[in-house]
């Protein structure tokens, strides 16, 4: 799993918002099946304790399929379970305390960032990866300004850790964001709300492979 996060290019959530608990596994088995490169479990309103079981459930479907599995926002569940990596937000702990913390060196931490400076500046901190975004509205982070698709370019030029552009990434706006000079992607809603999980990822992979 060492080279898999260079080699990543769709990158799951599967976000507790828009699946329910007990639907979690059969999810994340549609998005393995359909070819997801990495799955993040993101809960934003779970508590750690119910976040951590489902994570576990989780890495027993993920780690046999060689896909990492990444926790959003909770550094002590990445210290106490052996998934693959942690993501932050900017208003979250910094990297240093998150490494401090979870005093595993085989854990990636990535990070979100919303401009070229905060890019720039996950880069210097330390971050294996980073989000960038949102490109576009998005009901899954509705407060978040959208910054459009100018800078993805840039972004690549400035900054050399891989780049995942999120955002309102959906099938039909995929190939114009492509275009766009992005080379990998998250996408949530777009997935989990398609009819068929499994085929709208592997539609997604197609797009991203063929880049
Ligand atoms: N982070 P969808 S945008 C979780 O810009 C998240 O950091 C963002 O969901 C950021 O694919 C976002 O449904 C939501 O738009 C992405």
């Amino acid at each position: 799993m060492t080279d898999s996060l260079g080699s990543a290019h769709l990158y799951a959530i599967l976000d507790l918002g828009y699946i329910a608990l007990n639907e979690a596994e059969r999810v994340a088995a549609e998005l393995l099946q359909g070819g997801a490169d990495l799955i993040q479990l993101r809960g934003k309103k779970q508590m750690p304790a119910q976040l951590s079981r489902v994570a576990e459930k989780l890495h027993g479907l993920t780690n046999p399929a060689g896909v990492p599995l990444i926790i959003n926002d909770h550094a002590e569940i990445a210290r106490d379970l052996p998934v693959e990596g942690l993501h932050l937000g900017q208003d979250d702990l910094a990297l240093a305390e998150a490494r401090a913390l979870v005093r595993r060196e085989d854990c990636w931490i990535g990070k979100s960032t919303h401009s070229l400076a905060q890019a720039v500046a996950a880069a210097e901190e330390g971050a294996d990866y980073i989000g960038f975004g949102p490109l576009f509205a998005t009901p899954t982070k509705p407060s978040y300004q959208p910054i459009g698709l100018d800078d993805i370019r840039r972004a690549h030029e400035l900054v050399r850790i891989p780049i995942f552009c999120i955002g309102g990434i959906k099938l039909d706006n995929l190939p114009q964001v492509l275009a766009a000079g992005a080379k990998r992607v998250v996408i949530v809603s777009g997935l989990l709300q398609s009819a068929d999980i499994a085929a709208a990822t592997r539609a997604a992979k197609e797009l991203l492979d063929q880049n």
